[in-house]
């Protein structure tokens, strides 16, 4: 399925160029009746892989909930088959079935299930080694994506997204790294070697609204590894990840900055709870190549009850004696950290309004954040947190993914990991929710 895809992509590029050709919505509901064209919800088709085989550039795929495996290819190792998505088509999930438009649909995202357990159910060992590819402009908005077990293949990274570089250099118009867009889903429960949810080299994608979840990578990056690639994540979670090495959650190498010198890898209203590395970073490393530094910038979030075997519980940014790490640090609380050194921060940070043991700048300190309820895991504030009214709101970034999806991406973003109002009170609060 894979390289059928890739040839009809080719074949698209060289006829359908400056072709005008009206965009075209596919319809997928697993519970419908037999035979539909996926013309409509009243004749919808009943598999992904249906409409995905005649949807063209530009076209949308609206799915509605219910169990979706790929299928499997007609020869050959049937771990190879995964939902391959090319660039220009944006697929919805989260439909009862019936909607008139994506505004409308139910919001049944975690009902909506991109699943990678083929073989014998519930058992990991024969499911596929990607449950998606896709590379080119992509939006994927409202599923659940999980199963995946990319160990075994001969690219073992990224079970649940393998971010592909295009395999295509006839057009040279052809964005060659992924462009994907990924909003309001869980991904959960990958196996991989690197990038145990999700792995890319030369990408440059938005995450908004996901939760990424039980991901384990046997070497660095548990839920997501990129490589010398662009990323905003906003509002998302990452709990209860692993690696065998580095970076428990995330691990980002070989990033760059853009001139005003921040970082092109930015992390905003995001949590990390409770991922461990075998290596350094329990939730995120950042690293670089012999003679460059780790590049990040992390806006509004809390990083807390991570933990690391090596160096930095909660993040480790690299720093060479040549080269300091770029790193900011900004209106964030790390805390609660474990690790054998450096426990909540290894590498030197440009801190602003943060709770961040260990590092210096205005504003930051390394007092207790007094978090609601650590033994449950609440990461909210207590009212007499020094975390409230202690944020600067004018390094709250600007709504790049629209968190909110009201089409402004010119204001700041406008809400916290629960949905509510960003700002409250006297000021911004520090971490990823604002104390009601
Ligand atoms: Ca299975
Ligand atoms: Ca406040
Ligand atoms: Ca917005």
């Amino acid at each position: 399925m894979l390289h059928r895809s890739l040839v009809r992509s080719v074949i698209l590029s060289l006829t359908l160029a400056g072709a005008a050709r009206a965009q075209s919505t596919w319809f997928v509901d697993a519970s419908a009746a037999a035979g539909g064209d996926g013309s409509s919800w009243a004749s919808a088709f009943t598999t992904l892989d249906d409409a995905l085989e005649v949807a063209q550039r530009f076209d949308e795929i609206w799915v509605a909930d219910g169990l979706y495996t790929p299928a499997l290819p007609p020869a050959g190792d049937p771990r190879m088959a995964r939902f391959f998505v090319p660039r220009d088509l944006k697929l919805f999930g989260g439909f009862a079935g019936g909607e008139p438009s994506v505004d409308q649909r139910a919001g049944l995202f975690d009902q909506t299930v991109l699943s990678g357990d083929i073989g014998v159910p519930g058992l990991a060992g024969d499911n596929c080694y990607h449950v998606v590819e896709t590379w080119g402009a992509v939006t994927i908005d409202g599923f659940r994506i999980t199963g995946g077990n990319a160990l075994g293949s001969a690219e073992p990274n990224g079970a649940g997204i393998l971010l592909s570089i295009g395999q295509i250099s006839i057009d040279p118009d052809i964005f060659q790294g992924s462009g994907l867009r990924l909003r309001h889903s869980r991904i959960d429960h990958h196996s991989s070697s690197r990038g145990g949810a999700i792995y890319g080299q030369l990408a440059g994608v938005q995450f908004s609204d996901c939760i990424f979840e039980d991901n384990e990578a046997t070497g660095i990056g548990g839920a997501i590894s990129l490589q010398a690639s662009q990323a905003r994540i906003d509002l998302c979670e990452f709990v209860n990840n692993r690696s065998g090495s580095h970076g428990g959650a995330f691990h980002g190498a070989s990033m760059s900055v853009d001139t005003t010198g921040r970082p092109f890898l930015g992390f905003v209203g995001c949590l990390f709870r409770e991922n461990r590395a075998g290596g350094s970073g329990g939730a995120l490393y950042l690293g670089g190549s012999a003679f460059s530094s780790g590049k990040a910038y992390l806006s509004s979030c809390t990083i807390a009850l991570n933990a690391a075997s090596a160096g930095g519980g909660g993040i480790f940014a690299q720093t060479t004696t040549q080269v300091p790490a770029v790193c900011w640090l900004e209106n964030s609380i790390v805390f609660h950290n474990r690790g054998p050194s450096n426990q909540d921060i290894f590498g030197t940070l440009s801190c602003w309004n943060s709770i961040a043991p260990g590092q210096a700048g205005p504003g930051v300190t390394g007092l207790n954040p007094r978090f609601v309820n650590v033994r449950a895991k609440d990461l909210r504030l207590r009212p007499d947190s020094p975390a409230v009214d202690a944020g600067d709101f004018a390094r709250l970034p600007f709504d790049a993914t629209d968190v909110d999806d009201d089409g402004n991406v010119l204001e700041r973003i406008p809400i916290d990991l629960d949905g509510t109002t960003r700002l409250l009170g006297a000021a911004l609060d520090l971490g990823a929710w604002e104390r009601p």
